[in-house]
């Protein structure tokens, strides 16, 4: 690979320019369509060039010069080639799902909604549903042009390449929260450049680096964490879809043997899966010795899964030190912070329990390192300790402050406050929202001049320890009970180890039916049938309510337990705690055919 001069390029698409140019047959992008070995497609920089120069024609020649233009291909090449394409021809690529299945409809329809693009690149088997599309709309969204292209689309049309014509802004990233309240967030060039760049500081030089992901390349982590960057840093990457890992996760690790990947990175449920489910018989095809950089964010990062991910793959060379707990958020287009190259483990940190909850956090051990704690995360090493995981460093021209969210002052090393971050990566707003922009992107700390440099307001909650970032939860989410900061992440952790049949929880608060202070509700998915909930449903009540109430002192007021999809997912698999506390509310959360609604006696 060859590393870019600084500051050599304004935008990723005369990045691509420039390797087509120096290095038109070196690998750009491998996708491995069913998943496994079997079919590889490899495209080199100059393929991948032509590609997109041939979506910019297209796009020309239907006068698409600017404007956004929603990109809901599946994963895959041609999904990187539209990426580029839409960019070299002016226009600002919004990266979206594609309208396959209720729910990805629903939110595919809010996005057109929200941005009003001026066209969709989407696969040819959606041709038949255009007008129903349209119906559905509201009434003020214009209809689109819909382009659906066939093979020979990535052909360049009679006129030939048109010259690349880069403007702002670059993207629209929708971030993954509710269906019905899309928040289009607002990237320039410069952001998706500036992302790279601080993740080429930290990440260090490697001459043979490779990469493997299989993140939907809809969202920050699968867009700008692992596309953008590899194009940037000129090294293979090594794709396959995202339904290809879920169906079955050894496929990811499989890639990684297969094509001596170096770098990868997935969410910590992605550990978990590989911890628990990959066979013995699989783990002998395995060698993960040359994966030197794993990268773990966008929900907490369990110590325990960690852990657990060690063991299982220490036999077939998996170094511990490659992981990378880290932290990011698409506002800031990704990258916050991320355990530092030169550190060997994980960083961990056993806190007092009570002074967490009171916003502090106090070491009840010396500084540890994962391997060599015994506890549960969220749950206790010893009752009343917390074992919370290092997100590192902060991001190179980043600066962190954490911040007291209702005073607005800033805190000192160790106190648990809001998350705010500052620096060339932080994005320029939400579309088409002025006032939720400055609320959220403008913020400056009590007493500052108004000169003051401003601050994107994160809403997750941390504090700082000797430079290190921890995160601890989020501030909505957060359920106040006696003066008591409880996260819900916490008590669904709780919960899930209570019975081993219970899926995914949602923890959150609800006013008191007789008393007036809140309590907390429970609602979990049972992966059984509703004849064995029925069977099972009394002990699973009581489990639930002693797991909660013995790791964290509260008793559950309200617990309904409900078949897969009860609990409300983000497309990027995060709790929507808020959204099901909404449908909890209204009646409408999935329920096995037998009343499953179940009030337990008020603590
Ligand atoms: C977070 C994205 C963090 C996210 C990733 C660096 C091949 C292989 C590897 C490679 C390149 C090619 O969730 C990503 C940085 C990747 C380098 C890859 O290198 N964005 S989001 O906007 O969808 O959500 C943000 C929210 O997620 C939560 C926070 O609530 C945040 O506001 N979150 C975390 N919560 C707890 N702990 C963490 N570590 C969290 N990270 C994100």
């Amino acid at each position: 690979m060859s590393p870019l001069p600084p500051s050599a390029h304004t935008s990723l698409v005369h990045v691509l320019e420039h390797r087509a140019t120096r290095t038109p047959d070196r690998l750009a992008f491998r996708f491995l369509p069913d998943g496994t070995g079997d079919h590889p497609i490899d495209w080199t920089y100059r393929e991948l060039a032509d590609r997109a120069g041939a979506v910019a024609a297209h796009l020309s020649e239907r006068g698409l010069t600017q404007g956004h233009v929603v990109l809901a291909l599946d994963p895959g090449l041609d999904y990187v080639a539209g990426l580029f394409g839409i960019m070299q021809a002016g226009c600002t690529a919004v990266p979206c799902f594609p309208p396959f299945g209720r729910r990805a409809t629903a939110r595919f329809l809010s996005v057109l909604d929200d941005c009003n693009p001026r066209a969709v690149l989407t696969d040819p088997r959606f041709a038949p549903q255009v007008d129903h599309f349209h119906q559905q709309l509201t009434p003020t969204t214009n209809h689109p042009q819909w382009i659906f292209p066939e093979p020979d689309f990535y052909q360049p049309p009679g006129n030939g390449p048109v010259p690349s014509r880069v403007v702002e802004p670059a993207l629209i990233q929708y971030s993954s929260g509710s269906t019905g309240d899309p928040k289009g967030i607002v990237l320039t060039h410069e952001n998706l450049l500036s992302n790279c760049r601080v993740l080429d500081t930290h990440m260090g030089y490697e001459e043979d680096r490779v990469g493997c992901s299989w993140l939907p390349p809809y969202h920050d982590m699968g867009l700008m964490g692992t596309i953008m960057l590899a194009l940037h840093g000129g090294w293979p990457l090594v794709m396959l879809s995202p339904i290809h890992f879920v169906q079955d996760p050894y496929r990811w690790l499989k890639a990684i043997t297969d094509h001596k990947v170096t770098i990868s990175v997935g969410p910590n449920f992605a550990f978990d899966l590989c911890a628990q489910n990959i066979t013995d018989e699989e783990l002998t095809t395995l060698d993960l010795s040359r994966l030197r950089q794993v990268f773990c964010g966008s929900e907490p990062v369990s110590g325990n899964t960690m852990e657990r991910f060690e063991e299982r793959f220490a036999p077939v060379g998996f170094d511990p030190g490659s992981l990378i707990p880290c932290y990011g958020l698409a506002e800031a287009t990704l990258f916050v912070s991320g355990k530092p190259e030169t550190a060997d483990t994980i960083r961990t940190e056993q806190l007092d329990k009570t002074a967490l909850e009171q916003g502090r956090a106090h070491r009840t051990h010396p500084h540890s390192d994962a391997a060599d704690s015994d506890g549960a995360d969220g749950g206790a090493a010893d009752a009343g300790t917390v074992k919370v995981v290092s997100c590192g460093i902060i991001a190179d021209g980043h600066e962190v402050l954490i911040v007291d969210p209702h005073t607005l002052t800033p805190l000192t090393d160790g106190e648990t406050g809001e998350i705010w971050v500052h620096g060339t990566s932080v994005a320029a707003g939400y579309l088409g929202r002025p006032e939720l922009t400055a609320r959220t992107f403008g913020a400056r700390p009590a007493d500052a001049a108004d000169d003051h440099r401003t601050y994107l307001r994160t809403g997750d909650l941390g504090f700082l320890l000797d430079g290190e970032l921890f995160v601890t939860g989020r501030l909505k989410d957060l359920i106040v009970i006696s003066g008591r900061n409880l996260h819900p992440q916490d008590i669904e952790h709780s919960v899930l180890r209570a019975h081993q049949d219970l899926r995914r929880i949602a923890a959150f608060a609800l006013p008191h039916a007789t008393r007036d202070e809140e309590e907390v509700v429970l609602v979990a998915e049972f992966r059984g049938t509703a004849r064995e909930f029925a069977a099972q449903e009394k002990e699973l009540l009581e489990k639930m309510t002693a797991a909660v109430t013995e790791d964290h002192g509260v008793r559950p007021g309200r617990i309904h337990i409900g078949p897969p999809g009860c609990v409300l997912m983000t497309t990027s698999g995060k709790v929507r705690r808020r959204d099901t506390r909404k449908a909890y509310l209204d009646g409408t959360l999935k329920t096995f055919p037998t009343p499953a609604d179940t009030t337990t006696a008020a603590a």
